[in-house]
């Protein structure tokens, strides 16, 4: 998607601190964070939101829940726990449309969200 800024962070068009990335996934820190540790963790096609998880890339976003787990025990979160965040639309709070995973850690959050 030509205007889509995180398929220009997965083509390194744009620079970000990539913490990860294999054939399928990338995972790099949010530039506004929210708590000590904020990744945002991404498919690299582009699927615009929940909305379009389907059966033909479920197999994909598991792979993404794997890959969250695995690195909250790299950054040293998944002890104290996390919290896994996905904005889907307006009323979601949805502000990039390349579906994304927020993995939040580092402190407390507190429920129910704003
Ligand atoms: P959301 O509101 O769920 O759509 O979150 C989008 C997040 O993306 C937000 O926390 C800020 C982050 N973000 C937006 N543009 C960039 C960027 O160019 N680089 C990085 N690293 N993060 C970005």
């Amino acid at each position: 998607m030509e205007d889509c800024i995180f398929c220009k962070i997965v083509n390194k068009e744009i620079p970000s601190e990539i913490i990860y990335e294999d054939d399928k996934v990338m995972a790099f820190k949010d530039v506004n964070p929210q708590s000590p540790v904020h990744v945002l963790v991404i498919p690299k096609e582009h699927i615009e939101s929940s909305n379009d998880i389907d059966d033909n890339n479920s197999q994909l976003i598991g792979h993404i829940f794997v890959t969250i787990k695995e690195l909250a025990k790299e950054l040293g979160i998944d002890e104290d726990g996390y919290r896994i965040v996905n904005n889907c639309g307006s009323f979601g709070g949805q502000t990039v449309y390349h579906i994304h995973f927020h993995l939040l850690g580092g402190r407390k959050f507190s429920w129910p969200p704003g």
